[in-house]
């Protein structure tokens, strides 16, 4: 079948008001940019002209500009799931603009098979190749494309040429079926491949493509600082000292790190620390450090939903896929992120925290309890099913104003029951095996600043000290006041609270 090659305005144009939008992609890489580009600019004109112009987006992860951006300040989104990044696009969920519906990314392809969000209108999936029989090459992402393809009846392949197509082959897709015909998923070891490297679409559904020349719009990070390289060693130090103690196999399991700058100074310290042996990743996102680590043979192979990576690096794994091509492999979030795959491979999580609480409950999303920040991302589906399951974070954030510590978290996505170990610059606190108050001891002991050591404990005193749980309610959400307030929870009085 020979396909028919549309503008990216013409493929606007057949989105309207309402419409249910699935896009490829996971991070902004792999996410199909041009066409949300241009709807944001018939929003605009619509919009100008009196009328209502506002529609829903699906994706597999974060975006970059070119979509929550664009639209967020087009005033386009109706609804969106399931995670973001984008600064403009912050601002308009805060100001109540956007519903924003945060869930784990492992659930998003299936909540949209079980019709959780509704029917999806059009399908825009970035491609580096597709072929007249329908086979779909995706490039720097799985997200939930498979899915996507399968749902919509309608789609429109962004064919991408600032993708190489030397990405043909490094994806395996493969989407469970539902219950109650779901199995077992086949994945036994991190390298396992169990699908095709393609999506096969009918062609027919295949409306317009697309063809772009856009490269990805993943950000750099800023560079370590000496508190995440503290944070980084710490973690390095937890893992060699459990791997001496036989907790983790000599052989080593597979890592799940998150994004941002805490992920690569722990990636840059694990790299580092010799008496770990190479090792494996089982994860959703691949930053530049993880390239790095496989160039020099310290990550021995990645499977990943997308490798969010600066365009330089990306042009780098192109130039070198042969020898990159057996040690990186791209899968749907779905699998990447699948509580079944990563409980049997024992992945060890690392991922970040807003602030935690003194029994180990973290908030990951919120900031003072109602403000989002990123969302959830795929932090929940790794802690939940991990082998050991690792938060970091600065023990404060805003020049010390704010403790990362506190007596109760103020909005909480990980509880106590999942969360193993918290680490901090000032050291490492160890919850396994312990009631809730030997871990309030080992928190406040090993994670928290100096400054606020004392005012914690003086919390715990408030909370009598005699409950499974000790609290003193009417305080819980003392400091989160106070800074409201003064700005800076170091002056919160408790005695008010007596
Ligand atoms: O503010 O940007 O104004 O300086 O939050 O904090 O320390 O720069 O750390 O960029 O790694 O982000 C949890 C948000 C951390 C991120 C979070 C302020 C701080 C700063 C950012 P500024 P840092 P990071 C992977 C898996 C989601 C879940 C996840 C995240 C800004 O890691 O979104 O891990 N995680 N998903 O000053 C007020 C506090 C604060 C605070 C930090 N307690 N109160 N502000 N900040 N703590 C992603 C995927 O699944 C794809």
């Amino acid at each position: 079948m020979s396909f028919k090659f549309i503008t990216a305005a013409e493929a606007a144009s057949l989105v309207k008001h309402g419409h249910n939008i699935g896009l490829s992609g996971f991070t902004p890489a792999g996410t199909a940019k041009a066409v949300t580009a241009e709807v944001a600019k018939i929003a605009e004109a619509e919009h100008a002209k009196g009328n209502p112009f506002q529609i829903s987006i699906f994706t597999g992860a974060s975006t970059g500009d070119s979509c929550d951006g664009v639209l967020a300040r087009a005033k386009a989104l109706r609804y969106r799931a399931p995670y973001t990044t984008n600064p403009d696009f912050r601002k308009a969920v805060n100001n109540g603009e956007i519903a924003y519906n945060d869930i784990h990314l492992s659930q998003m392809a299936q909540e949209l098979r079980y019709g959780f969000m509704g029917k999806i209108d059009y399908a825009v999936i970035e491609a580096c190749e597709v072929t007249a029989d329908g086979k779909i090459y995706l490039t720097a992402a799985g997200g939930i494309a498979p899915t996507l393809c399968h749902l919509a009846p309608y789609i429109i392949v962004e064919l991408n040429r600032a993708h190489s197509n030397r990405m043909m082959g490094l994806h395996d897709v493969y989407e469970p079926l539902d219950p109650p015909y779901r199995r077992e998923i086949p994945i036994y070891k991190a390298s396992d491949r169990i699908g095709v490297p393609y999506i096969q679409v009918d062609p027919k559904k295949i409306i317009g493509i697309v063809e772009t020349n856009w490269p990805d719009e993943a950000r750099d990070f800023a560079s370590s600082d000496p508190v995440t390289d503290q944070i980084g060693q710490n973690v390095a130090d937890f893992l060699l000292s459990d791997m001496k103690r036989g907790i983790i196999p000599s052989t080593f399991l597979p890592l799940q790190s998150g994004v941002g700058n805490i992920a690569n100074a722990v990636l840059g310290a694990l790299g580092r620390e010799q008496a770990i042996p190479a090792f494996e990743m089982y994860t959703e996102v691949i930053q530049n450090s993880v390239i790095d680590l496989i160039r020099n043979g310290r990550i021995k192979f990645g499977s990943t939903c997308s490798l969010t990576v600066t365009n330089d690096c990306l042009q780098g794994i192109y130039d070198d896929m042969d020898f990159f091509r057996d040690k990186l492999v791209l899968r749907p979030s779905e699998i990447s992120n699948n509580p079944e795959v990563i409980r049997r491979l024992g992945v060890i999580s690392m991922n970040t925290a807003i602030e935690v609480d003194l029994y180990g409950n973290v908030n990951s999303t919120h900031i003072s309890g109602t403000k989002m920040m990123n969302g959830i991302g795929g932090s929940g589906d790794f802690t939940r099913n991990a082998y050991i399951s690792i938060f970091s974070c600065p023990s404060t954030a805003k020049n010390g104003a704010i403790s990362a510590i506190v007596p109760m978290v103020s909005h909480e996505d990980h509880s106590e029951h999942s969360v193993n170990i918290i680490i901090t610059e000032q050291g490492i606190a160890d919850l396994r095996g312990k009631s809730p108050k030997e871990r309030a001891a080992a928190i406040i002991e090993n994670c928290a600043h100096p400054d606020y050591k004392e005012i914690l404990w003086d919390y715990m005193k408030l909370g009598g000290g005699k409950a499974q749980t000790p609290h003193a309610i009417q305080a819980a959400l003392g400091m989160h006041a106070e800074l409201g307030k003064s700005g800076d929870m170091r002056n919160i009085d408790w005695a008010s609270y007596k």
